[in-house]
């Protein structure tokens, strides 16, 4: 099951302009040349720039559902199920930043409404568990730990809240969640991404929710400016529309804010915006990939002989980060509190892959590029040696917007130029496969459209991954 079996009652239409982020920036194009718009092209802000270039995330889910084996808890769990007893956050980090990711984000509350912290909105929380005596915090400990290891901290706050007794109550239930997420965003520091997922079922009342989305970005506005927000609406970054970990096919990180306007939305709209993006939409929202490394969110013992093999998370990552995306990778705790052996071995060896794949680089010498039309280019790059590559990697410099639409790459060796792939977005980051090609000594990327001035695309060569 996933959110979008819920279908969200609460009706909003925020303009992301009116939270300041994601709105086209003011310089024009260069050159004065015309673009396939009037209006100038979506640009990303810094924190969306930073959230992009960190390219893998952890996503951790844990809580009551880790001691009951469910993945949706009813809030009805008695707080003292929640022990676990070699709880140690740092373990977590340390795998974390071992395999080459740059930061985690943590359900501080899932739908089951058990606070890992000391919140003063509900006994739903580790301060009635056995947890270091009733004295612990999971967030505190969290944040500590990616602190001490360079890592972002992010936090998930469910919306959807299957205990507290005023969910369902509107105004009641609002005031709870606005103190929930005031508390998170006052007492730790920096949190860099506040995650918001859609779901909104029956509360305890058996009464549906209806959320004020504007009301709680507002919050993390002006107590985390520096924070992106995560929902299928933004206002920052955007669901990528499943949790098969596969990113649009184009995929742009422009989208039109008037199409998916609240988390939870369902109708045909929603998906194809979700998962493309718009190529001249006037806001940039790019797409995070969550997909968990095991068949559940939360951490089944049954599930250890399911988690995914290294060559399926590389996959992950070219399906994700690949096509212009962030991967966001769910690694459950166990009910000792630490990653799983199996998993932190796993992320271990997508690591050593990438980092295989990054040390095969093949040097190039000499490159050109050139517009050959108002929305086509071709550059051509030479290599140190003749080399048969297996990735291309490709690069628009996207703090200036996002413009290629579709390119085709062609090699030389000794039988004159071949045709090695054919794409379509670009963005942060395209992995081109190549698919058995004779060795070559020079690579030409033909832009063959774009909705603006094609840029100088960045290019790296890999003979392996
Ligand atoms: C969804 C939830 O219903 C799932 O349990 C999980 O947390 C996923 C990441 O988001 O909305």
């Amino acid at each position: 099951m996933d959110r979008r079996t819920f279908l969200n009652t609460g009706a909003l239409s925020l303009a992301a302009a009116r939270l300041g982020v994601g709105v086209p920036a003011s310089p024009p194009l260069p050159g004065g040349s015309a673009a396939a718009t009037d209006s100038p092209l979506a640009r990303p802000s810094a924190a969306q720039l930073a959230w992009q270039r960190d390219e893998l995330a952890m996503f951790l889910h844990f809580g009551v559902n880790t001691f009951t084996d469910q993945e949706w808890g009813d809030g009805k769990e008695d707080p003292a199920i929640f022990n676990p007893t070699r709880f140690d956050a740092r373990q977590w980090a340390r795998a974390a930043r071992a395999a080459g990711f740059r930061a985690l984000i943590l359900t501080a509350k899932h739908h089951d409404g058990f606070c890992l912290w000391p919140t003063a909105t509900t006994k739903h929380s580790v301060a009635a568990s056995p947890f270091r005596g009733g004295q612990g915090d999971v967030v505190r400990e969290f944040v500590d730990a990616c602190a001490a290891e360079g890592l972002r901290a992010g936090l998930y706050l469910s919306p959807w809240d299957r205990n507290h007794p005023t969910y369902g109550d509107s105004p009641a239930y609002n005031d709870v969640y606005a103190t929930q997420l005031t508390e998170l965003l006052t007492r730790y520091g920096t949190v860099s991404e506040v995650w918001f997922d859609g779901a909104n079922g029956e509360g305890p009342s058996g009464r549906r929710q209806s959320y004020d989305w504007p009301r709680v970005w507002g919050i993390v506005r002006r107590l985390q400016p520096g924070a992106v927000i995560f929902s299928d609406a933004g206002p920052d970054v955007r669901w990528c529309g499943n949790e098969r970990g596969v990113a649009g096919d184009p995929n742009w990180s422009a989208v039109d804010p008037t199409v998916v306007r609240f988390p939870g939305q369902s109708d045909d709209t929603v998906g194809p915006a979700l998962q493309h993006g718009d190529p001249l939409g006037s806001v940039w929202r790019p797409a995070e990939v969550d997909v968990s490394i095991r068949p559940g969110w939360f951490y089944h013992p049954a599930q250890d002989g399911a988690v995914r093999s290294e060559d399926n998370l590389v996959e992950l990552y070219f399906t994700s980060v690949g096509r212009n995306a962030k991967l966001l990778l769910n690694v459950p705790p166990t009910r000792d509190g630490l990653l799983h052996e199996t998993d932190v071995a796993r992320l271990l060896g997508l690591h050593r892959r990438l980092e295989g794949m990054r040390s095969s680089s093949v040097p190039l010498t000499r490159s050109s590029w050139r517009r050959t039309g108002e929305r086509t280019a071709a550059g051509e790059w030479s290599l140190g040696s003749s080399s048969a590559p297996s990735v291309v990697r490709l690069a628009e410099p996207i703090a200036r917007g996002q413009r290629i639409s579709r390119y085709t790459l062609e090699g030389r060796g000794g039988q004159g130029w071949q045709r090695l792939g054919v794409g379509t977005t670009i963005g942060h980051c395209r992995l081109q496969r190549i698919e058995s090609v004779a060795p070559i000594r020079q690579l030409r990327l033909r832009v063959e459209d774009s909705v603006a001035p094609p840029e100088p695309v960045d290019v790296e060569l890999f003979s392996a991954v």
